[in-house]
């Protein structure tokens, strides 16, 4: 998501840091790489100017050019824009108390509409709550077979009138439907168009007066450019939304259309679509867009979707371990099987703080046979070993690594990391989502991520017994010249 933006602040950022002091001459050139980075991601110019404007405002001031680590700063201003550009936060469908709520999609042609329907009827019954379909787009034929196709799926009900011509009537028997139904929303799925045309608008017009949605959203494809931006001004005028859903931004949205939508219509985003399946839908959250777009990863939609993914009995369970550092390798195991889903150990790495490089890595099929791999070892231990991998010798090895069909050096490997891991979820276990910052450092400052096989830094990892002062002061100048050394290199 976002690669180019992000990648062309991450150099941004980068230029600067490398400067030992900062002038106003070389802010400047860090803005105009900034400036051009949104530019290239398709970001509307008068967005641009206006963001500029105040970040620079910000950027040139005293504080920031004197402070320790001016390029820092930087990023923490930017962030605070980008949220700010972003916000604000209103994920809520507004259901009533009593009564029907109705929600209207619209949107061009092929934005995610009849999509979304579905996505939007998965979260309703999660929250249990009883949804009504309507296929309101009477255009083509298919677009009512789409609907049914997603309701069946789903088991939620679906209202549609094939010999109707008025999308307002179709809209009107649905309500009756869902009343008799016990549906608490109803979601109409209107027809879209390629281009804004006065057809279409004098259709979504006419259904927004006589049937008076409680909420209408527009619903934009996250690839386009510009161009949806200005149909989302058109659409806006016409019906005054009360949200946007922006969607696809799985694939490589270049974060144009998401940056300026809200300027432009004054409406706030509600949801994103993460991909084509009914779960692929997130509240908006400013805070976690800016953070993947600086790439600091977003710690709190990391920790949604493991919550997603283990449930909560489970997860309780396990954290009790993690926090005693009782983690097994059956665990380890257990959660492997999890996360080995296709796809999925990259969406998660590209979640994490840091972890945007590692992303690609992750996503390859090597990584995910890696992960195969593993089990596969693991597999092949006995139940003592995998509680206690300590006593793994040898010809242990050698059996286990036999057995998974594997050489040798892969099992120790596997246990130097699992061992290596252990002290990093004790530290993360019952941390709350909440505290995100305190996250981050504890990532940055735990032992685990000094792996440099993880892009971590290269120094000596505490062998766990007490250090005298002295050697403590020895480690830490190592690690800070270790720094130093990074941050020359710009890494
Ligand atoms: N990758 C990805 N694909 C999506 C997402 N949302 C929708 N799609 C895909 O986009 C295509 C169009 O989606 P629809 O839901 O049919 O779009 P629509 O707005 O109803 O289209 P019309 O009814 O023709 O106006 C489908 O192939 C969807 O699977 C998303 O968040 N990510
Ligand atoms: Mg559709």
């Amino acid at each position: 998501m976002f690669e180019s933006l992000s990648e062309g602040l991450q150099s941004a950022f980068k230029s600067l840091r490398g400067k030992g002091k900062l002038t106003e001459g070389n802010m400047r050139e860090g803005l105009q790489a900034v400036e051009q980075a949104m530019l290239e991601a398709d970001v509307s110019y008068p967005v641009v100017q206006d963001f500029m404007q105040h970040v620079t405002e910000q950027a040139l001031g005293r504080r920031v050019l004197l402070s320790l680590r001016p390029h820092e700063e930087l990023v923490r201003i930017i962030y605070d824009e980008l949220v700010k550009v972003l916000g604000p936060v209103d994920s809520s469908l507004h259901l009533k108390k009593d009564g029907v709520t109705v929600i209207m999609l619209c949107g061009l042609q092929g934005s995610g509409k009849t999509t979304t329907c579905g996505k939007l009827s998965q979260l309703l019954l999660e929250e249990k709550v009883r949804p009504l379909l309507v296929a309101a787009d009477l255009q083509r034929p298919a677009a009512i077979d789409q609907l049914h196709v997603i309701g069946e799926k789903l088991g939620v009900p679906v209202y549609s009138d094939r010999d109707q011509k008025d999308p307002v009537k179709v809209c009107q028997a649905g309500l009756a439907k869902a009343k008799q139904e016990d549906a608490r929303v109803v979601i109409l799925d209107t027809a879209g168009r390629l281009a804004i045309d006065e057809e279409l608008m004098a259709e979504l017009g006419r259904i927004d007066r006589k049937i008076g949605p409680d909420q209408v959203y527009l619903v934009v494809d996250g690839m386009t450019g510009q161009d949806a931006v200005n149909s989302a001004g058109a659409f806006n005028k016409a019906l005054e939304l009360d949200g946007v859903v922006m969607t696809k931004l799985d694939g490589d949205a270049r974060g144009g259309a998401l940056l300026s939508v809200k300027q432009v219509t004054g409406v706030p985003i509600k949801f994103i679509g993460t991909g084509e399946h009914f779960d692929a839908l997130e509240p908006f959250r400013p805070e976690g867009m800016a953070s993947r777009i600086l790439e600091m990863g977003d710690i709190v939609a990391a920790a949604r979707e493991a919550h997603r993914i283990v449930d909560e009995a489970e997860r309780e369970e396990l954290e009790k371990k993690m926090a005693a550092g009782e983690m097994t390798l059956d665990d380890f195991k257990n959660l492997l099987e999890k996360v080995a889903k296709p796809g999925l150990m990259g969406k998660m790495m590209g979640l994490m703080p840091g972890m945007g490089q590692l992303k690609g890595l992750m996503q390859s099929e090597e990584a995910e046979g890696g992960i195969r791999q593993t089990i596969g070892a693991i597999n092949s231990m006995t139940a003592a070993e995998r509680r206690n991998p300590k006593i793994i010798d040898a010809s242990r090895r050698q059996r286990i690594a036999q057995g998974a069909g594997v050489q040798a050096p892969v099992i120790s490997q596997l246990v130097k990391q699992f061992e290596m891991m252990k002290p990093l979820m004790q530290g993360l276990a019952g941390q709350g989502v909440g505290d995100r910052m305190a996250m981050m450092r504890q990532l940055q400052s735990s032992g685990a991520l000094t792996d440099p096989s993880m892009g971590g830094l290269k120094v000596k990892k505490s062998t766990g017994k007490r250090l005298s002062n002295a050697e403590r002061a020895k480690l830490k100048k190592e690690r800070e010249k270790e720094l130093r050394r990074r941050r020359r290199k710009g890494g």
